[in-house]
């Protein structure tokens, strides 16, 4: 056998080998005859026989691999967000109808066992959920890239509401079995925290440092396939769980402390016990640090000893891989390789630098200040007293370089200092990742923009080469194809099904807008869609949804700068309006406001905000008069199945933050695609979507960035709004007097006095305009037929938003890497 044709057993691509392997697995693997096999059972049987079908792809392209050496790609992410694997798998493998007809002929229904799936919640929300859209792109593309990350135990919460409150659950997603991974305790990784550093000679005379670690754990990796779309190819992602050490419990049993031995095993395995359910606020937790540190660690080791050929010459590291660091979580992989290189593979410090520097690249993905994450030099020291020094050193040799180019500006080399010196001595991870990174990149055109203008400024002047923008992208497989059956087979009818892994080619869709047939079929679909979204609501929440209204849909992350209130304030008007009188139900276009979004559980305004929506949906729902035009949806636990059903059913797509907060968002691509129409502000890649489908097919509201600084800088006033708008005032003071909360004023009375007093994202500012936007809306709704034929552009114009393009752009502007050949199906 050689390296390029692994020995595998692959199943015959037929419903009947796909039956005898299906029986093979629910005999042999779960230990069941199909008569007495639960649901779960059958599932995890479907699961390992799709596996079969993935593995000669799985081991071919790891061969290819190791025999080509590539230059390869390394995407490190603190998160993943997958979603379903069995779905995905499927359409992937070609094998959907194959398992649907083999599994019948058992009388068993694929839909009830894709139902049994758990999804991996391994991430917050966009972030990890874009990580999941580019390794996709990368495997579709025969792109050689391996995907590292964590392998929580527990993925984001699951959440419930009590009387309208977030209460969080744990995510135990692994309990049912697991059966997308493959363990290798065989390859584990030894990792170091703590302990101290020493200064030795080593024997040619050299003066060199050494890591005197005080403790450690061990990294066993999981891996995962990644299967490209029907291209032979199935990439894998690594995802590291910890253990404890076999030295240190042996040591401790030794001396007979058994419960000892047991809690030291707990305190090693809490490092990839959780997710921090922090989406753009991260607290600078020790165990964050730890887990941070912990899988870059296994990962650089993992690389460097697994993929790599024997005897490797580490100079060349650059010409065989790049890091991309998945915002700074991961960052702390920079002195980790210096150390490597200086202190285990004797290199000398700027040898080691110039390697180190073309290694890695640096994508950052927020703008708001307190998302970006600094970690305090006491607790860097403690934790990793060898990456400190390193820190330390790297920000020397760079503040001489600032002070030589600026000709001794202090100010200036305070300014760039990857130390801050107040509020305490901290890393500035960002500026870590800006020194090193060979490219740094926003997620959308503004963002990169104001990343040059704003937030990283000073680097910006002194390295101009670095800065470059990869907007977003969303893979077409899962939130087209896989979430959007009925519009993917339309789209097939007309134009082939080339669109699947090269997606412009929607473009082709744009002379069907105009054909009143194309339209009507559209429509359909969108009907056959809302039918499939309210069946959801109603057995997985016992929510009642009328598929006739307008589906105005704001689902993401709960974050004060995304202005889940403005969407409020606006259903508090509609409800102020008709109870009032001044809105006869006749004159009022009824729809249905859905909202999904999880606040981080010590987010206190975040988890007020839920309440209220929840309690303002009560109300409104109850009316007689006022639920006949309008009512509110909020299942609880949104996620990426969620998701799939509740974007190909939108018609409004809510993406209202404050310019210049949301770096890109990847949900607006999502909905533009399955031809929803976008209400939103000119932020992230809203200005990109924006200048695809064209004004007259998106409703622009609200302050641009320049405006909305001006006027904070000219001391913004929310109250003046508050008094000088007659609407908002009433909208206001209904919550404020208890009309949502049993006549209790002071239930949402922080939440009325944060909007009055603060409303440091000015939703009061926008008030108005939104209002007027959203009348633009009923207006241009109450025509079926003009309304479809912008859907329709909508579709055929958001092509870009594929995450192959951004591939395709790190590749051309970061990565200078290139596809394998493709691997004929
Ligand atoms: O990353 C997405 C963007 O589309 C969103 O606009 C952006 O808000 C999101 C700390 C983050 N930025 N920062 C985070 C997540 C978890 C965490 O612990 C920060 N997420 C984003 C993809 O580019």
């Amino acid at each position: 056998m050689t390296e390029s044709t692994p020995l595998i057993a692959t199943p015959e691509h037929s419903v009947e080998g796909f039956v005898r392997e299906y029986l093979r697995e629910l005999n042999f693997s779960q230990g069941t005859v199909l008569e007495r096999a639960s649901v779960n059972d059958k599932y995890l049987a479907l699961a390992r026989t799709v596996r079969h079908y993935l593995m000669a792809r799985w081991m071919r392209t790891t061969a290819d691999q190791i025999r080509t050496q590539p230059k390869a790609v390394a995407y490190l992410s603190a998160e993943f967000l997958l979603g379903r694997q069995l779905d995905n798998a499927l359409i992937a493998s070609d094998l959907e109808s194959i398992a649907r007809e083999g599994l019948a002929s058992l009388g068993v229904d694929l839909d009830e066992l894709r139902e049994e799936e758990i999804e991996p919640g391994l991430g917050n929300g966009g972030l990890g959920r874009l990580a999941a859209c580019f390794i996709d792109s990368l495997a579709t593309m025969s792109v050689p890239a391996i995907g590292y990350g964590i392998r929580y135990e527990y993925g984001i919460f699951r959440q419930t509401f009590v009387d309208g409150r977030q209460v969080e659950e744990p995510d135990n997603w692994l309990d049912r079995g697991s059966p997308w991974e493959f363990a290798h305790p065989e390859h584990e990784v030894t990792v170091s925290f703590g302990g101290h550093t020493e200064k030795y000679t080593d024997p040619s005379g050299r003066e060199r440092t050494r890591w005197v670690p005080g403790w450690q754990v061990l990294g066993v990796p999981y891996n995962y396939m990644v299967p490209g779309y029907r291209n032979g190819r199935v990439n894998t992602l690594r995802l590291w769980s910890a253990r404890a050490t076999h030295a240190f419990d042996l040591k401790i049993f030794n001396y007979g402390d058994y419960a000892e031995a047991v809690r030291a095993q707990t305190f090693a395995e809490n490092i990839s016990k959780v997710l921090y359910p922090e989406d753009s606020t991260p607290q600078g937790k020790e165990l964050r640090l730890q887990q941070q540190y912990f899988f870059v660690a296994c990962s650089l080791r993992d690389f460097i000893d697994q993929l790599l050929p024997e005897g490797f010459d580490l100079h060349r590291l650059p010409e065989r891989i790049v890091f991309q660091l998945n915002d700074t979580h991961p960052v702390i992989a920079i002195p980790e390789l210096m150390r490597i290189l200086v202190d285990e593979q004797g290199f000398e410090w700027d040898e080691a630098w110039d390697v180190t520097r073309r290694c890695f690249a640096y994508t950052c993905h927020t703008l708001l200040p307190e998302a970006l994450e600094v970690w305090p030099v006491e607790l860097m020291g403690r934790l990793l007293p060898r990456h400190l020094e390193i820190i330390y050193r790297i920000n020397d040799d760079f503040l001489d370089e600032v002070r030589e180019s600026s000709g001794g500006d202090e100010l200036l080399v305070r300014r760039m200092s990857i130390i801050a010196e107040h509020p305490e001595r901290a890393v500035r991870m960002a500026y870590l990742a800006t020194v090193a990174g060979a490219k740094v990149n926003g997620v959308a055109e503004l963002h990169s923009q104001l990343l040059r203008d704003k937030v990283l400024t000073d680097f910006a002047d002194h390295f101009p080469e670095k800065f470059t923008n990869v907007t977003n992208g969303v893979t077409p497989r899962r939130f087209l194809r896989l979430a959007n059956p009925g519009l993917s087979a339309l789209i097939t009818e007309a134009i082939g099904d080339g669109w699947v892994t090269d997606l412009d080619r929607l473009r082709e869709l744009e002379p069907l807008a105009d054909d009143a047939e194309f339209r009507r079929r559209f429509r359909e679909v969108k009907a056959a869609n809302k039918d499939r979204l309210v069946r959801l609501l109603a057995t997985r929440d016992g929510i009642d949804v009328d598929p006739g209204t307008m589906l105005d849909v704001m689902v993401k992350r709960l974050h004060e700068y995304k202005r889940q209130l403005l969407k409020l304030l606006h259903v508090v008007t509609l409800y102020d309006r008709i109870t009032s009188g001044e809105l006869a139900v006749e004159d009022v276009t009824p729809r249905t406001v859905v909202f999904g979004a999880k606040a981080a559980p010590g987010y206190r305004m975040a988890k007020e905000i839920i309440a209220l929506i929840n309690h303002v949906g009560a109300v409104v729902n109850a009316h007689p008069e006022v639920s006949r035009v309008l009512r509110v949806a909020f299942p609880a636990n949104y996620n990426v199945t969620v998701a799939e059903t509740l974007v190909p059913a939108a018609d409004l797509s809510e993406q209202i933050s404050l310019a210049g907060k949301e770096a890109s968002g990847t949900g607006n691509m999502k909905f533009a695609l399955n031809g929803a129409l976008t209400i939103g502000t000119d932020d992230g890649a809203n200005v990109e979507i924006r200048q695809l489908v064209g004004d007259e097919h998106f409703f622009l509201f609200g302050l641009t960035e320049p405006e909305a600084s001006a006027m904070q800088e000219a001391g913004y006033r929310p109250s003046s709004y508050y008094e000088e708008n007659a609407s908002l005032r009433r909208a206001i003071d209904l919550i404020a007097k208890g009309t949502f909360s049993g006549g209790d004023p002071a239930t949402f009375a922080p939440v009325v006095s944060n909007l009055l007093d603060e409303d440091r994202f000015m939703v009061l500012a926008d008030y108005q305009s939104y209002l007027d936007a959203q009348e633009r809306v009923e207006a241009a709704y109450a025509d079926p037929d003009a309304w479809s034929r912008s859907a329709v552009l909508n579709v055929a114009r958001t092509g870009f938003f594929s995450s192959d393009r951004s591939m395709r752009d790190y590749l051309d502007r970061i990565w200078h890497a290139e596809p394998l050949p493709a691997n004929g199906e």
